[in-house]
């Protein structure tokens, strides 16, 4: 069983790689397919990007593909940097200089209003097919340095109040388990060996 996700992140690549594992699913990325195309995000939402990801990638290969399009909101910032979290201090992407514009742009906000979601939706989008569609939030707040080295883009400074850790402090299962990402997985195990039944 092999299951393809038309992402060139790494970090995302490698979590989905750990959740569908535990599944008995092979994942298969875009860094296995360098001659496919990079789709241009060009929505202006998360479901948006993550449909053209998904129904581009399955068009070209002619089966069923996963699409996640995610990023951070946060509420200071009146939701920036949202679907722009990748490109927030330009492209290509560049999490450090993501990381330091976020602390850059937060400097003097005090701690409770740091406050921030982590948003993920996840298209999965098969030819000829109505793509399923589902999405997870993961509630938190902005630190004020960096803590952590686990993780990938803005989790050393994503605090996670219930743990009393950033997201980069916690292991690979732990933020799996609880992350926007593991809740919309989680969703859409529910409903997809139905829909790719229909
Ligand atoms: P693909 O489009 O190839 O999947 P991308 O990195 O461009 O890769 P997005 O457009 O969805 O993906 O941007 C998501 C960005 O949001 C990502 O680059 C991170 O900066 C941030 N992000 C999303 N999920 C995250 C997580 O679990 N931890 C930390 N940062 C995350
Ligand atoms: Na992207």
């Amino acid at each position: 069983k092999t299951i393809v996700i038309a992402t060139r992140n790494p970090g995302k690549a490698k979590e989905f790689k750990k959740i569908f594992a535990e599944k008995g699913y092979h994942v298969k990325t875009l860094l296995d397919y360098p001659e496919l195309p990079d789709v241009e995000e060009t929505g202006k939402t998360f479901e948006e990007n993550a449909r053209l990801k998904a129904e581009t990638i399955a068009d070209i290969l002619k089966q069923p593909v996963l699409a996640d399009d995610s990023g951070l909101i946060v509420d200071a910032l009146d939701g920036r940097p949202g679907v722009f979290s990748a490109r927030f201090a330009g492209e290509p992407t560049n999490n450090a200089a993501n990381n330091a514009k976020l602390l850059h742009e937060l400097t003097g906000v005090p701690k409770e209003k740091r406050t921030a979601t982590f948003h993920c939706t996840l298209v999965f989008a098969a030819p000829d097919k109505e793509s399923l569609v589902v999405e997870g939030d993961w509630s938190g707040a902005i630190g004020t340095i960096p803590r952590g080295d686990h993780g990938f883009g803005y989790d050393p400074l994503f605090f996670v109040p219930e743990e009393q850790k950033t997201a980069a402090e916690l292991s690979d299962e732990r933020k799996n388990e609880i992350s926007h990402r593991g809740k919309a997985v989680a969703k859409l195990r529910n409903q997809w060996e139905n829909w790719l039944k229909n």
